[in-house]
């Protein structure tokens, strides 16, 4: 059975395309794509009504910003600022990849906790002279843009962070060519297709593997991994550990919708408990997996938490993410209209966002509820106050801190499993620590400076060796 699927009216069979669909970039015949009718699904929980979807149009779910805004909140309330981008590089250049005297030579890593070069805000490298080039043509989004008929349904999350990524890339990319999308199976997963850039559709949970080859051999690379709920945390769950653990230079996108999307419809390990699904017709059992605990507990190095819904600070967490040195797992809230339409309306939606979503900024009083409540430690657990009623200022609330592990972890997980307590969005954790991909290359060059180039026959005889005699 192909995990592609049509989504037509009256549950049609789905056109067999395989997971990475036959011909995914070409454009369908004119009538052959027919509107989309999300199916009744029992519904499980305490979630209030819904309201309305808003516009299915992508542009109109991503309105613009200005390049290098700071995220605007919801009307009338403070919206926190992001750390800022990677600060600009001295020389303004790109990486020049190593001379090849001899064979090829790995292009030098970046230190251990070193910044990534930055561009101006909102420009492109340009390099006088450079690459025999002269100055080059600033970048802009559509420059990201394939072109490729895109294949999500109308209305779907997957549209925002794609128009959110397309729009950051011009500030954010060395250059279009350096830029690498991997991704491994499902709705999301198609992302790389609609990526003018270079990219990956790999297999199912697999692509933190394939990142991590090719980030360890071309570190000069700017590499995205983008993955789903289904793909990072079920199939992919070991492969996403051992990522986060080893700490790749990359940014990983999860893409969580708490279903899989792709296959119609089953309940993911994001699904909370009680979800009826086709393939949990009398309700989930599983207890969810949290992504940012999961990769606080796999020691991360930048966790981070987003929404669909609100474009400008998806974009500012992006850009931080970016501008970390090591792996960026980003969680973002993507809403699936087809099969779980709403499932985080309560974070996103302006009746109840500001109630139930706390956005942290360093430096800065965890409040919310337009500045009227906010979260203070009692021993190791975090309480809700109401500043006018409890008589307390927002210097009484707990400061934010990234970088303070234990304060990360105790937010994500309590006020995840407490629908009392509002839920973290933000950078939530931040360290430096030496990537993956920069100790790799330091001691294969340690290697080589002492014992020389070696070939793949000097390995197979190294050691000890065999006869085999007849
Ligand atoms: C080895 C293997 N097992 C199962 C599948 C079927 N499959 C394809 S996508 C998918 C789940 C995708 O869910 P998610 O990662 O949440 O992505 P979404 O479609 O929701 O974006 C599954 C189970 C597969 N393609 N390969
Ligand atoms: S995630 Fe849901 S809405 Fe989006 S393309 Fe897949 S099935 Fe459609
Ligand atoms: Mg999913």
């Amino acid at each position: 059975m192909s995990d592609s699927h049509e989504i037509r009216p009256g549950g049609d069979a789905p056109e067999p395309r395989g997971d990475r669909g036959a011909r995914p970039d070409t454009p369908e015949p004119a009538g052959k794509r027919k509107p989309v009718k999300a199916p009744e699904l029992p519904r499980v929980g305490s979630t209030p009504a819904k309201p309305p979807v808003p516009s299915t149009e992508p542009e109109a779910a991503t309105p613009a910003g200005p390049k290098g805004a700071k995220p605007a909140g919801p009307p009338g309330a403070k919206k926190p600022t992001l750390p800022p981008a990677r600060p600009a590089s001295a020389s303004g250049k790109k990486p020049a990849l190593p001379p090849k005297p001899g064979g090829p030579k790995r292009p030098p890593a970046r230190p251990p906790g070193a910044k990534r070069p930055s561009l101006p805000p909102g420009g492109r490298l340009v390099e006088p002279g450079g690459d025999g080039g002269g100055d080059l043509p600033v970048l802009t989004r559509k420059d990201f843009v394939s072109g490729a008929d895109v294949r999500w349904c109308p209305g779907c999350g997957d549209y925002a962070v794609l128009a959110a990524v397309q729009r950051a890339l011009p500030e954010l990319a060395e250059n279009k060519e350096n830029v690498v999308f991997i991704s491994g199976i499902g709705c999301s997963s198609r992302f790389p297709y609609y990526m003018d850039t270079y990219g990956f559709h790999t297999i199912h949970g697999r692509a933190p593997s394939v990142a991590t080859g090719l980030k360890a051999t071309r570190p000069e690379l700017d590499v995205w991994v983008v993955t789903g709920d289904g793909d990072a945390l079920s199939i992919g769950g070991n492969h996403l550990l051992h990522l986060l653990r080893r700490n790749l230079d990359c940014q990983v996108l999860l893409f969580n919708n708490q279903i899989y999307g792709l296959t119609k419809g089953q309940y993911s390990p994001t699904s909370e408990v009680g979800k009826v699904t086709k393939s949990t017709p009398y309700g989930s059992l599983d207890h969810p997996v949290n992504p940012v605990q999961f990769a606080l507990g796999a020691d991360s190095t930048f966790v981070a938490r987003t929404l669909d819904r609100d474009p400008k600070h998806m974009q500012a967490v992006l850009k931080a993410a970016h501008g970390h040195t090591g792996t960026s797992l980003v969680e973002i809230y993507q809403n699936c209209n087809i099969f779980n339409d709403g499932a985080f309306f309560d974070f996103t939606e302006k009746d109840t966002k500001p109630e139930r979503a706390i956005f942290v900024e360093d430096g800065k009083p965890l409040l919310y509820a337009k500045g009227t409540k906010g979260l203070r430690l009692d021993g190791l657990r975090f309480r809700t106050v109401d500043l006018e009623r409890d008589g307390l200022a927002a210097s009484d609330c707990v400061t934010y801190d990234s970088s303070d592990k234990a304060l990360a972890t105790l937010l994500a997980q309590q006020t995840f499993w407490d629908a009392e307590m509002p839920r973290p969005f933000g950078v939530l954790y931040q360290e430096a620590r030496p990537t993956y991909d920069a100790l790799l290359n330091e001691q294969i060059e340690a290697v080589v400076e002492t014992q020389g180039e070696r070939s793949l026959q000097d390995l197979l005889n190294a050691g000890q060796t065999w006869t085999i005699e007849a």
